[in-house]
């Protein structure tokens, strides 16, 4: 097995301090800091993510995979930063105003980092000027909404009609998801995409930016 696989697989069994350390052997070794975030790190990710869909592992094996790919990243991240490495995109992502489950929205950020997003979490309970005021400043491509609560799921709402109101709708990519949340009501409010988990949030995600670039270049 070579040290790239090593770092997907122990980064699956969620195992940090070995991750961390054949990060830093294969740095030490030349091998160049994209390949290991591609093929090791993200590919991990994308392996747990894969797995989550299909119900063969669940939310504590997804949240320590998490960590082991932040341990990684922890040694990764000068180095990319050095070679100017661009993120797949940008992203704004939080619990709808007065929402406070964060569970499942944290995992739609960590896969969303796992698919090579830089993610701007915004927390819980975020009023749609928030997240439109943090897009704006780092050039999201995607804004993100989690709503748990039949009560919350307005708040949606709220924000796509804040974009259209400032003729911002088209700028970005909408995306909603929570326990209540579903593709009708996606439709009902104007929302891009409705995605039922977090590894196809992640999926979702990286297509819908590859396809808007690829339409305007
Ligand atoms: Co609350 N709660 N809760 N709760 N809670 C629910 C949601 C509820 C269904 C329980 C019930 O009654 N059966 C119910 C809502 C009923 C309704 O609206 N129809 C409910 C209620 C009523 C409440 C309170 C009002 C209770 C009270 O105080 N009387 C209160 C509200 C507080 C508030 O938000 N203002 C409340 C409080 C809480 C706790 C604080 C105790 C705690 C939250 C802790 C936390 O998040 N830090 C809590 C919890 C844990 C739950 C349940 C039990 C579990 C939610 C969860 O974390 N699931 C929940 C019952 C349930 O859902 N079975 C319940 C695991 C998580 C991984 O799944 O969040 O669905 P989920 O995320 C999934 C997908 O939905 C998707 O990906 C995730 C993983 O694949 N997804 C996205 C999520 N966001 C996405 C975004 C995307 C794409 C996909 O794109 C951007």
């Amino acid at each position: 097995m070579t040290i790239i696989e090593e770092i997907s697989e122990y980064l699956q069994k969620g195992r940090a301090k070995n991750v961390k350390a054949l990060v830093q052997q294969a740095l030490d070794e030349g091998i160049d800091a994209k390949t290991i975030l591609d093929e090791g790190l993200l590919s991990g990710m994308m392996t747990v993510g894969a797995r989550f869909k299909r119900n063969e592992v669940f939310v504590p094996e997804v949240l320590v995979a998490a960590r082991a790919m932040n341990a990684g990243m922890a040694i990764l991240e000068p180095r990319l930063v050095e070679i100017g490495n661009e993120p797949v995109g940008r992203a704004v992502i939080g619990t709808v105003k007065g929402d406070l489950h964060d569970i499942g929205k944290n995992l739609v950020a960590m896969m969303l980092k796992g698919a090579g997003f830089e993610v701007c979490d915004l927390g819980v309970d975020v009023e749609p000027e928030a997240y439109l005021a943090k897009a704006e400043e780092i050039g999201a491509d995607i804004i993100g909404m989690s709503a748990l609560l039949t009560t919350t799921m307005p708040g949606m709402k709220n924000l796509i009609d804040l974009l259209e109101e400032k003729g911002l709708r088209d700028k970005y990519i909408v995306m909603i998801g929570g326990a209540p949340v579903n593709e009708s009501f996606a439709q009902e409010i104007g929302a891009d995409y409705y995605t039922p988990d977090a590894a196809s949030a992640a999926e979702t995600a990286r297509d819908a930016v590859m396809n808007r670039r690829s339409h305007a270049s």
